[in-house]
């Protein structure tokens, strides 16, 4: 019972493998952090079009494209830097989910941003998930990179 309510009040599925620190250390930095993830996002997305979407949930510092390491273009997610954690978590709360460019983006609590992490980690230069998937996605790519190549 007590892992069961452990497990519900996380606040994000995805663990970093690359946050230095212990698992406690993780869950506090997402509690105090002013930074949301994005993911699901169109290659064709712009950052004005985040900045519009976003500043309904607060007032923005900064927003960071994801780009492919290779290429240095958008490759699908990006970060959002809030002042607030109020708006931060309001940006998880009520933009999650939302159609931007006719897909369901999807917000998620973020440790924080540092330099290197605007960088898709796939070996080919993209998003890791970009290499895995076997659908036919013309906003990200086209096929996963693995069947492209097969
Ligand atoms: N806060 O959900 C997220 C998130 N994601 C997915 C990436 N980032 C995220 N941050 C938050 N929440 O700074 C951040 C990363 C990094 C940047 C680019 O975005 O911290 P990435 O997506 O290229 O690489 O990161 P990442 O996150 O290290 O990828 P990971 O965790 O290995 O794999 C992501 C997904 O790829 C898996 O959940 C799975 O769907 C798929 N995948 C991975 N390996 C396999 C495999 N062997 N077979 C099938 N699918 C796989």
């Amino acid at each position: 019972m007590a892992s069961l309510f452990k497990e519900q009040a996380k606040l994000s599925a995805y663990r970093d493998r690359r946050f230095s620190g212990t698992q406690e250390e993780f869950d506090e930095a997402l509690r105090a952090s002013t930074t949301v993830y994005i993911g699901n996002v169109s290659f064709y997305t712009t950052e004005e079009q985040l900045y519009e979407l976003f500043s309904r949930a607060g007032e923005i510092k900064k927003i960071i494209m994801g780009l492919d390491k290779n290429t240095k273009t958008p490759c699908g997610f990006c970060f959002v830097l809030f002042y607030s954690r109020e708006d931060t978590e309001d940006a998880v709360k009520y933009i999650s989910g939302t159609i931007l460019d006719d897909r369901p983006i999807r917000v998620d609590f973020d440790w924080g941003f540092q330099e290197g992490r605007q960088w898709g980690r796939g070996r080919s230069g993209g998003q890791v998930r970009d290499e895995y998937r076997t659908d036919y996605d013309p906003a990200r790519g086209g096929y996963g990179k693995l069947v492209q190549k097969e």
